[in-house]
């Protein structure tokens, strides 16, 4: 097949390999690597038969296992609230958003698996540190309200990171994230509409409304993760296309969408810096506490044991399903083969 980046031929392991026409200095590998170039400059999607460098391949792995872990970890802080929702269709809700989270792991582990990665290497590398999950989900939920915090400012955050990840230069991330973000979405309405009702309602209510967000606010902009002059990976992951948007273009969206919202919930976001920079055509906001975000990177967040405790927990506690499902496919593929 013929692609502006060059030929797709059949390489010896039978896989699928771009490669453009090569000058007669040049060894395959540079010929592979100057095709892998010239599709992520066209805008081509990388597909896991395709060459492309390890460093690439790396930092895929790296983002998607985070973006994984992130998902299952997440499911922790709402789930909390699962039996004590206030009403039958507020508990069917959120059980149904809690699922939502798991699928979101389940795709994102799927799409790292075709970049030669199992999805129990993975949970491992969680499971002893060795590989993060996203900073917001050492935080607790102390009220019903965190979970339209969570909803509202958590989802919605999300949404703002990973709509442009649905154009990232490798195919099964993209696509999986153009499902994850019909999602998010109703995540980011339900928790919305949540807030809109406690911020209504009683004196009580709107209190709890308004603590909630003042405690997730502030760590829902570190999310988008270190300042643009701090970020490691963003240059490169830019050049590559896995990232659209550097952390702090993504963080200015954020505020910017937030403001009106906040406006119409009846609920004042915890900054005496944010206000609207004429100049600038955006809000200007508050400095970040980089000192916590770091801390809680180590390790040392309100809740990072207690998530990390019951993560292995409940891996150990699904052995036994685990176990029953490799029996059943083995006897499935006996039968088959009979
Ligand atoms: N938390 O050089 P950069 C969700 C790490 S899903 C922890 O800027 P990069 C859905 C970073 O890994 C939320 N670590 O890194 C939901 C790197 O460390 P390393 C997750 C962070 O990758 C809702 C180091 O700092 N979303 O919420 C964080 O270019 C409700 C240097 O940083 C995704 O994962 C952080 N906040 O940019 C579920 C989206 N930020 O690996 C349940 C995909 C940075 O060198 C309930 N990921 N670090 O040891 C991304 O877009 C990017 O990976 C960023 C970070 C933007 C998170």
């Amino acid at each position: 097949m013929e692609t502006p980046a060059g030929t797709m031929t059949e390489t010896a392991a039978g896989t699928l390999s771009r490669t453009a026409p090569a000058t007669t200095a040049e060894t395959a590998e540079d010929g592979l690597a100057r095709a892998f170039d010239a599709a992520v400059a066209a805008d081509e999607r990388i597909e896991p038969r395709d060459w492309m460098p390890e460093a690439y391949r790396a930092t895929l792995v790296r983002q998607m296992a985070q973006h994984a872990h992130s998902e299952i970890i997440g499911m922790q802080p709402e789930a909390n609230w699962i039996t004590r929702a206030p009403s039958l269709r507020r508990k069917a809700i959120l059980i149904a958003k809690v699922q939502d989270e798991a699928g979101h792991g389940l795709y994102l582990y799927s799409a790292a698996e075709t970049l030669g990665t199992g999805r129990d290497e993975l949970l491992d590398k969680l499971h002893t540190g060795r590989q993060k999950y996203s900073s917001i989900f050492n935080y607790p939920t102390l009220t019903w309200a965190d979970v339209g915090a969570i909803g509202w400012l958590v989802d919605g955050a999300a949404i703002t990171n990973q709509v442009p990840l649905c154009r990232c230069s490798y195919g099964p991330y993209a696509r999986a994230m153009v499902r994850i973000c019909k999602e998010e979405s109703f995540h980011q309405r339900q928790g919305y509409e949540l807030l809109l009702a406690l911020s209504g309602g009683t004196p009580a209510q709107h209190a709890m409304a308004q603590d909630a967000v003042d405690r997730w606010w502030w760590p829902s902009l570190m999310m988008f993760g270190p300042p643009d002059d701090a970020s490691a990976h963003s240059a490169q992951s830019m050049a590559w296309k896995i990232k659209r948007h550097s952390n702090d273009e993504l963080r200015q969206r954020f505020v910017d969408i937030c403001v009106p919202q906040a406006e119409a919930l009846g609920l004042t976001l915890p900054d005496p810096d944010l206000r609207w920079n004429e100049e600038r055509g955006r809000h200007d906001f508050g400095a970040i506490d980089w000192t916590e975000f770091q801390q809680v990177l180590k390790g040392n967040g309100p809740c990072n044991e207690q998530r990390i405790t019951q993560r292995r927990r409940a891996h150990e506690e699904g052995a036994w399903v685990r176990e029953a499902a490799a029996a059943y496919a083995a006897k499935r593929e006996e039968v088959t083969a009979s």
